[in-house]
């Protein structure tokens, strides 16, 4: 396995560190973690004790001079390195700090007191703590007790909690507690009527509630373990395929950079693809990533009601990804990376084999044509489906999300999300479907077991620039015409293509599926050479599936965004996370649907697609004790960019 972030590493430790980054958006080294962490130590004047991390990422430098740096001829000397600077995000005196680090500096260049609503999302020894505090707990061992159970054989799990409305809120967690006793399926044997909730700032319990004793529901056929050998892939496939230079990846006609952050994981940055007429390599996506991702329950009952996670602010995908279980998540042939995050003390933590990156056979042909109408002459062509597939895997609680990038020589890319893990299941007296007469908000899944409905939405950032910045948004409809010359054919109708450029962010958001049309992003400066425009069309997998909340109801106040499956805005640099930046108990005031209703020019601009792909989560039997993996996912694939389809020439 090639370790490519090595090297890298190891130049960084010789100090001369900071201008050896290959790639400007090259995620912070761990040297550039623990930099960060000191510089603001030394800056903060208070107690240490009383000065919490709760976010470090790179500060993304300005895409112009990103660019600039990247496009310059060699030898790169005109344009110098954007400088690293890193966005800390940390709490003391109960008060959220934005800090901005110059680390060629090594200084603090700006510190922001953030007053507005929201919270920045939790620390590790937050929830660790959280989860422990019921335990020792007078009126929760009195709880458990009185249940019969044993306190030696739960777990509590901390969960945020939304907004409802309140002027003033807290930082504030719900425990949902959980008994083991013999499975290791924690979700699958909730306690269910104990709601302990937790203010995290002081670290107290500052509600109790006690109302309904459920039975648990038993430990038999709750085992998720893999009984048999797991089947593992068995080719034999030494090479990975693929190049890599620091974070840089080339791949057959690919050219992209890979990042990983706590909060979105996987970032692809400045990906190209070969031009096989130029030869030259032409942009197409300038940043991609999950950006936010909701999920909120159907149960109305006070011990379900908050459960309306959006999951990437509140806790993170890259803090929440997992360590690749080489032969089962990534195949024989992947390479292996790691991601540093920090601490809630500030420094590095290192996250082993966060990401695999492998070429993929899809075991079909890519392209293939047989010709028999050359006399004489059978002939054939064709080449297989091989791909290159950038994956991670993140763990939120009882949820596990697949997320891959998948580039494709065509020039396509595949967003892809497989949904698995555990349920989220409630105790209730029920051992039989046909027993249940009320509403109980999802389905019996096994005795005693109710899997509530809910939906599942992840929002993808894609800054797109296809061939350049100036790009359009276009709905190329398809309608039904008339016949009307009936001397000329006896046919009565026909659809024919009828192309809208939008205009402003209003003609960005579109309800696919409402009407028969294709939606491309096009960059009308260019033009393949018999004058068609270029652009890359969405190709949805799925029927879109949007919110069904009412417009006035609280989480769908926070995730507005969720109305609609596309959404084109204009490109902020700040503008990145769709459920606002501060997401855990948000209200709604930042984010997509905030920026969009500002309305904005789009046509021929920087322009930004947002794409939510959904799932109405309606629990079936199989889904439990652990769910097969549910695939959903979306392709964004070259329309008019090449003067013919690149495979062939590959
Ligand atoms: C970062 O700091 C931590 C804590 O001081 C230390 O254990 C770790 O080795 C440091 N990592 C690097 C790469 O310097
Ligand atoms: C860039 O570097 C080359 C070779 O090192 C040198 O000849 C040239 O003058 C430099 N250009 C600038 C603008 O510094
Ligand atoms: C409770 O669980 C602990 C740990 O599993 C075990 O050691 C102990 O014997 C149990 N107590 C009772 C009363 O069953
Ligand atoms: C960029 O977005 C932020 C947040 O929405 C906003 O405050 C700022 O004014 C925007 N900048 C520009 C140049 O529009
Ligand atoms: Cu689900």
């Amino acid at each position: 396995m090639k370790t490519p972030f090595l090297p890298l590493t190891l130049l960084l430790q010789c100090s001369f560190v900071l201008s050896l980054h290959l790639h400007p958006l090259d995620p912070l080294t761990p040297e550039e973690i623990n930099e960060t962490s000191i510089i603001v130590k030394k800056y903060h004047k208070g107690n240490p004790q009383d000065l919490a991390f709760h976010y470090v990422d790179l500060e993304e430098p300005d895409k112009s001079h990103v660019l600039r740096y990247l496009h310059d001829k060699k030898p790169r000397n005109i344009t110098k390195p954007p400088s690293r600077r890193s966005l800390v995000v940390v709490r003391t005196g109960g008060q959220t700090h934005e800090l901005v680090v110059d680390l060629t500096a090594s200084k603090v260049v700006s510190d922001h007191l953030y007053t507005g609503p929201g919270f920045p999302p939790f620390t590790f020894i937050e929830l660790f703590r959280a989860s422990k505090l019921p335990l020792t707990y007078p009126l929760f061992k009195k709880s458990i007790i009185g249940r019969g159970l044993n306190v030696s054989e739960i777990s509590c799990v901390p969960f945020s909690v939304g907004w409802y409305g309140e002027t003033i809120t807290r930082r504030e967690v719900k425990a949902t507690c959980f008994y083991r006793e013999g499975s290791v399926n924690v979700f699958a044997r909730p306690i269910e009527g104990i709601t302990i909730t937790i203010d995290v700032d002081s670290m107290q319990i500052v509600t109790y509630v006690d109302r309904v004793t459920n039975p648990v529901p038993r430990s038999q056929g709750t085992d998720f373990r893999t009984k048999n050998k797991p089947y593992r892939f068995s080719c034999k496939v030494s090479d990975t395929g693929f190049e890599t230079r620091g974070n840089i990846i080339k791949w057959a006609n690919w050219k992209f950079h890979v990042g990983f952050n706590a909060r979105a994981g996987i970032i692809i940055s400045t990906a190209s693809v070969l031009d096989p007429t130029s030869g030259k390599f032409r942009r197409v996506l300038y940043r991609g990533h999950v950006s936010e991702t909701f999920v909120p329950y159907m149960d109305p009952t006070y011990e379900w009601y908050y459960r309306t996670f959006m999951d990437i602010g509140e806790f993170g995908f890259g803090r929440s990804a997992v360590n690749l279980q080489p032969l089962i998540d990534c195949p024989q042939n992947a390479a292996f990376f790691d991601g540093h995050v920090a601490g809630p003390d500030g420094s590095a933590q290192k996250m082993s084999n966060v990401i695999c990156i492998f070429e993929k056979n899809g075991y079909g042909a890519s392209f293939r044509h047989t010709e028999i109408n050359v006399p004489g002459q059978v002939i054939n062509s064709g080449d297989a489906d091989i791909t290159l597939v950038v994956r991670m895997v993140a763990t939120l609680g009882n949820y596990d999300y697949i997320m891959d990038w998948e580039f494709q020589k065509s020039g396509a890319m595949r967003f892809g999300v497989a949904l698995t893990g555990v349920l989220e299941v409630k105790a209730t007296p029920y051992t039989n479907n046909a027993h249940i007469t009320e509403n109980v908000h999802g389905t019996l899944v096994a005795k005693n077991t109710v899997a509530v409905n809910h939906d599942h939405y992840l929002t993808y950032y894609l800054d797109l620039d296809v061939d350049g910045n100036g790009n359009s948004l276009v709905k190329a409809k398809l309608k039904t015409a008339r016949v009307t010359d009936v001397k000329v054919s006896p046919r009565k109708s026909y659809w024919t293509v009828v192309k809208e450029t939008a205009k402003t962010e209003a003609d960005g958001r579109i309800r696919l599926g409402s009407e028969p049309a294709e939606i491309l992003i096009v960059n009308p400066n260019k033009h393949t050479k018999i004058g068609n425009t270029v652009g890359y069309r969405l190709i949805p997998e799925q029927i879109p599936v949007t919110s069904l909340l009412s417009e006035d109801d609280f989480p769908q106040i926070r995730a507005g965004y969720t109305k609609y499956p596309v959404w084109v805005t204009a490109y902020n640099r700040s503008e990145r996370w769709a459920g606002g930046f501060y997401t855990d108990r948000s209200r709604g005031n930042d984010g997509l649907a905030v920026w969009s209703s500002k309305n904005r020019d789009i046509e021929n601009k920087d322009i930004v697609l947002w794409y939510n792909v959904g799932v109405h989560h309606i629990p079936y039997q199989e889904d439990f004790p652990v769910m097969p993996a549910l695939h959903a996912g979306f392709s964004l694939r070259p329309s008019n960019f090449f003067d013919h389809n690149p495979l062939p020439s590959d």
